[in-house]
C-alpha cells in the first residue's frame, strides 16, 4: 500500500535500522524503544492487523513467529529471554496498520 509506512520501509523507500531481511520479512529497530532491545518484525506483504487475518494468512503468521524466534536467537542473542507482542487495532495500542511483531528484551521485563 502506497501510504503505509511499513510498506515504504519494506520496499526501501523509507530508511530503517535493519536487523534482518529475507524475501518475505524484514526486522528493524523500533524508533521509540521500550526496552534495551526493541525490534519490529514485519512481513513485506501488507496485512493491516492480526484481526484482518484469514485462513489464507495462517502460513504467513506461522512464518513470522519462526522469524521472530530466529532473529531473537541468532541476530539479537536474547539468550535470557524476551517478550513478543502484537498490538491489535487502536484498542490494543496499534499505531501502524501493517501487522508487526515487537521483540522486547535486554533486561528483566516487568509484568
Ligand atoms: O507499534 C508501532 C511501532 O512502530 C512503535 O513502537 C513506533 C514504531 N515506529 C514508528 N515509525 C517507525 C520508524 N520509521 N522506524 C522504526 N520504528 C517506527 P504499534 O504496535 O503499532 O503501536
Amino acid at each position: 500500500m502506497s501510504d503505509c509506512l511499513f510498506c515504504k520501509i519494506a520496499n526501501g523507500d523509507t530508511p530503517c535500522n535493519k536487523v534482518y531481511e529475507d524475501e518475505d520479512f524484514l526486522a528493524f529497530h523500533d524508533i521509540h524503544p521500550k526496552a534495551p532491545t526493541h525490534v519490529l518484525v514485519i512481513p513485506k506483504f501488507h496485512l493491516p492487523t492480526l484481526a484482518d487475518a484469514t485462513e489464507q494468512d495462517v502460513a504467513l503468521l506461522g512464518l513470522m513467529m519462526d522469524r521472530v524466534r530466529h532473529i531473537a536467537d541468532k541476530e539479537l542473542h536474547l539468550d535470557a529471554g524476551y517478550r513478543v507482542v502484537i498490538n491489535v487495532r487502536e484498542g490494543g495500542g496499534q499505531e501502524v496498520f501493517h501487522i508487526h511483531t515487537h521483540i522486547l528484551g535486554g533486561k528483566k521485563l516487568p509484568f
